[in-house]
Formats: C-alpha cells, sequence, structure tokens
C-alpha cells in the first residue's frame, strides 16, 4: 500500500487537490475545480458574489461546501487509490469568516452519506454569504478596534497587523453592528479553513497559529485568544470561536461521510488546515528564516519564514504564526492578477505570451512612466477609492502600459517591505503569472536579486499535503524534521534563475523615488 497524503486548498477562484506520495517523493494527483464554471448556479464572479456596493466582497460558504463533494466524486472517477491516503490536510483563502448555528456540530457530526453535503448542511448557516478577504468594507470597525487596542503600532504587537478592512476580526464586528440578531443566532465563527477542516473531520475544527493570526484576534506571541482584542470587538466572541491549534494538528479520523460515499481509509485522519499564505510558505520550501517568495496571484504577496516575531510598526505588513513552527510575514497586494487582466484586455491582449512579448518591446523603468492599478480597493498601500493613477504615461501606449502595471507592482513590493529588513538572497516566484519570463525579468531588475521560478502551480495545496505528511508522523509518535518532509518537492526548475542586470536594477533604484512620490500624490487626490 503507497502512503498517501492529501492536500486541499479551497482559494477564491477554485477548490484544489494534491496527492502526494511520501515513499516516491512525488505528487502522484492535481486536480482544481473552477467555481464559476463547476457551479454556475451560485451566480458568482471570479468566485465572490456580485454586490451593488463594490466595497462588499461575499462568497457562498454552500459553494465550497459542494465543491468538496464534486472534488471528491471527482477524485474517485479519476481512479484516485483513495484508500491509500492517511491524512488529510488543508489552506483556505486567509480572513474569510462562515457563521453557523446552534445546528452545525450536530449536522457535521452526523453526515447522511445518501445525501449530498449541501443537503446534509443547509440549515446550519447563521449568515448565509461569507465576507472574504476581498471586501473593504470595515474602516469603521478597523478605526473602533485600532483605538482600543492602542493605535497602530500597539495593535500590530498584539495581534502581528494593525486592523484591516478583510481581517475577520473587524467583519465579525460589522456583523455584530449590522446584524445583532444574526450575531446572537451564532453559535459558532469559523475561518475558510476551520469550516473546510470541520466537513472532513464531522466536527468543528480548531483554527490554526497561520490563519488564526489574521484575524486580528490573536495573541501573536501567546498564540492564544487575545482578551482585549476579543473585547474590542463584539460580545461573547470567545464561547463563539473554536480553540486554536498548531496547523496541521490531527483532530481525529476522517468523517464516516467520505468512507461510505468515497471509500476513504476509516483510518484516515483529518487534520487542522491553515490559510492558503502559511500552507505556501510549506509547499515552496520557505523552511529556513530568511527565505522569501513572491506569488503572482489573484492577490500578489510577498512573504517568507521568520525566526523571531517581529512586527510592522507601520502596520502594512503582517506576522502570522508559520506551520513550520516560528513565524512568517506576509505583505498582500489585492490587484495582482486581476489587474494585470484589466490592462491586458484594455489593450486587446490575446494572451499571457503576447503581454510578455509587448513588455519587452519597451526599456526598463518605461522613460519615468508610472500606473497605479487600483482597479480594486488596494490593502498596500491603503486606498479605499479605487482608481487607476497614471504619470508621465500615455494610455494610448499598450506597451508602455503592459510595463508600466508590472514595475508599479514590483516597485510596490520593494517599497513596502522595506520594514521586514530581510535581505533576500534569492526570491523565489510561483503563482500563475510566474511562467512568465519577461515579468520575472522586472521582478529581478526591481527588486535587485536573483530570482528562481519554482515549479509548483499549486504550492498551497502542495504545502498542505506536506503538512498531512508531518501531522502524520508526528501523531504516530515521530519527531519528523521539516526539511526532510519537503525534501524532493519543492527543488526550483533547474536553469530557471535569472539574474538582476546591474544597469536596469540602478534605472529602478532612482525610480523608486519617483514611485513612492506618485503614490502620495495619489493617495492625496482621493483621501
Ligand atoms: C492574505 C490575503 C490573501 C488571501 C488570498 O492576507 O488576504 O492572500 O489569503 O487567498
Amino acid at each position: 500500500m503507497a502512503k498517501l497524503f492529501l492536500g486541499l486548498d479551497s482559494s477564491t477562484q477554485s477548490l484544489s487537490a494534491v496527492v502526494i506520495d511520501a515513499d516516491r517523493r512525488k505528487v502522484v494527483y492535481e486536480k482544481s475545480l473552477n467555481f464559476d464554471q463547476a457551479l454556475p448556479h451560485y451566480g458568482t464572479r471570479n468566485g465572490v458574489l456580485p454586490h451593488p456596493d463594490p466595497l462588499v466582497k461575499h462568497s457562498p460558504p454552500l459553494m465550497w461546501v459542494e465543491a468538496l463533494d464534486r472534488l471528491f466524486a471527482g477524485m474517485k472517477k479519476d481512479g484516485v487509490a483513495l484508500g491509500e491516503i492517511l491524512a488529510i490536510s488543508g489552506s483556505g483563502q486567509q480572513h474569510g469568516s462562515i457563521y453557523l448555528n446552534d445546528r452545525a456540530a450536530g449536522a457535521l457530526a452526523k453526515l447522511d452519506p445518501k445525501k449530498s453535503l449541501v443537503e446534509n448542511l443547509k440549515g446550519v448557516f447563521s449568515r448565509p454569504a461569507s465576507p472574504i478577504w476581498m471586501d473593504s468594507s470595515t474602516a469603521a470597525e478597523c478605526a473602533e478596534i485600532r483605538k482600543k487596542l492602542g493605535g497602530i503600532k500597539a495593535t500590530a504587537e498584539s495581534t502581528g497587523s494593525d486592523t484591516f478592512e478583510r481581517f475577520t476580526g473587524p467583519q465579525i464586528r460589522k456583523f455584530y453592528k449590522t446584524e445583532p440578531k444574526a450575531y446572537a443566532q451564532t453559535a459558532s465563527i469559523a475561518l475558510v479553513s476551520s469550516f473546510m477542516a470541520s466537513l472532513l473531520a464531522g466536527k468543528i475544527a480548531p483554527i490554526d497559529h497561520g490563519d488564526g493570526a489574521g484575524m486580528n484576534l490573536m495573541d501573536i506571541r501567546k498564540k492564544s485568544w487575545h482578551p482585549g482584542a476579543l473585547a474590542a470587538t463584539a460580545p461573547d466572541l470567545k464561547k463563539k470561536l473554536p480553540p486554536l491549534a498548531a496547523s496541521g494538528k490531527v483532530i481525529g479520523k476522517v468523517s464516516a461521510y467520505f468512507v461510505r460515499k468515497f471509500g476513504l481509509n476509516p483510518e484516515a485522519l483529518a487534520t487542522v488546515w491553515t490559510g492558503d499564505n502559511p500552507a505556501s510558505v510549506i509547499g515552496l520550501g520557505l523552511i529556513q528564516p530568511g527565505q522569501v517568495a513572491i506569488s503572482l496571484g489573484t492577490s500578489d504577496t510577498f512573504f517568507g519564514s521568520m525566526q523571531k516575531c517581529q512586527t510592522d510598526a507601520h502596520g502594512e505588513g503582517h506576522v502570522f504564526g508559520s506551520p513550520a513552527g516560528g513565524y512568517m510575514t506576509l505583505i498582500c497586494f489585492k490587484n495582482g492578477s486581476l489587474a494585470r487582466e484589466k490592462i491586458r484586455e484594455r489593450y486587446g491582449v490575446k494572451n499571457w505570451a503576447a503581454f510578455g512579448k509587448l513588455l519587452a518591446q519597451t526599456r526598463p523603468g518605461n522613460g519615468g512612466g508610472i500606473l497605479l492599478p487600483w482597479f480594486e480597493a488596494e490593502i498596500v498601500p491603503r486606498v479605499n477609492r479605487p482608481g487607476v493613477h497614471r504619470f508621465d504615461l500615455d494610455e494610448k501606449d499598450a506597451a508602455a502600459n503592459a510595463r508600466a502595471i508590472f514595475e508599479a507592482q514590483m516597485m510596490s513590493m520593494r517599497l513596502h517591505s522595506q520594514w521586514m529588513k530581510v535581505a533576500p538572497e534569492k526570491i523565489l516566484a510561483t503563482g500563475g503569472a510566474s511562467n512568465n519570463p519577461q515579468l520575472l525579468r522586472v521582478m529581478a531588475d526591481v527588486m535587485n536579486c536573483r530570482v528562481e521560478r519554482i515549479e509548483v502551480s499549486k504550492s498551497a495545496a502542495l504545502g498542505a499535503a506536506l503538512q498531512a505528511a508531518h501531522g502524520f508522523l508526528v501523531q504516530a509518535g515521530k519527531k519528523p524534521k521539516w526539511e526532510k518532509v519537503v525534501a524532493g518537492f519543492t527543488n526550483p526548475i533547474p536553469n530557471s534563475e535569472i539574474r538582476p542586470n546591474p544597469k536596469a536594477a540602478k534605472i529602478y533604484d532612482k525610480l523608486i523615488g519617483k514611485y513612492a512620490a506618485c503614490e502620495w500624490e495619489a493617495l492625496k487626490q482621493i483621501s
């Protein structure tokens, strides 16, 4: 019997599965289910429900429930040896929250395999929609909580981050303020990660220290619920939150629903899930402090491992617990892939290869042309009024705009990651857009650092599978070393290294000052 481990990733737009064979050190199966395409009856666009207020971004939790059923059915149909899976872990888009009533725990405990998961669970929500990480409608609640916790620096010191609109605490506070009855009927609040883990475990699952740190509710140093933050957020909150636990810790055996319906091994273990970014830290092998990665996905993220907990006094970056122990840092830029796509569509560019070629027709620095691509409200820098700003850039010039958007995204990363005080030797590039060599050339030159690609299209799901393997070994009384757990799975692509061009790097050393001034100017205009 093979030693298989399953990692799932419930992201904004899709649910993915990665199965690894621990002995052969190989990914043996990968599959993604796109919500808009596979589950059109929920009416989402890019996984999000339409809403008249552009700051509000909600998704239907039942869609995630149905996706899990469908994904397992797909794996069974594809002949995955589900009976040989020893443990399952997962990751979820961070910050999103699910509100469950007092019927949830009972329904989870006796999931009926003759019915679908949706039929089993449709009555367990005290709120039909879940605010997700793209939501930026809680500026007032952020200010209220921040004030009670003593300002930006103190909030970041206590919870790992300043209050952010998408973070779960401010979202919970808004729910309590606007729908007090529904809040009172909420018996349990879950994150996307802990909710999905609950389905597999058949019981309300703990929240881990990685995703838990994205709530503005966890004491980042003690890794326990922060009483001051709970009090600043909403009444009776402690009762509604599950316990905190280490990522990958075994919750118990997988629910009989999955055994009977899909043929999972009854001894297979369900473990604590984490956030997609913490899982990617594992999936990219960023085990040693100081190792960093840039992920070009729906959001663009800059993240890495950190030994000691060091918070950002300006409150732009985040510190989360790392599933590999210790801490990780993260800065999240909301206008990532979707913003690049908007520019590609605006100039009628067919595909990403053509986009890269177009960009390459221009010179590094774009003759000083700058584009601030805040199509959506931005997280870093904080922008609550979306809009695109151009400085010394001709809107009609397609090639210059193609270069400008990515240069701006990279300069923003460089500027806003200075607080980490990490001088990486190498950046690992990952995520959908990382297979575009022209983009990686800009990345290496702006960051003035070697860039290597890592061929993990699903780094979060792979990280989750590795976390399942680690959790399994811990449960068996072993003391697994993370280096050994990830070995063979997280090697960068051979010969993919791009070295910075010293001339181009010099251009960006200068341009970064202008870029910062443009940000100031645009922020002043819209404030
Ligand atoms: C991180 C964040 C995003 C989501 C995307 O803070 O908001 O990266 O996790 O799924």
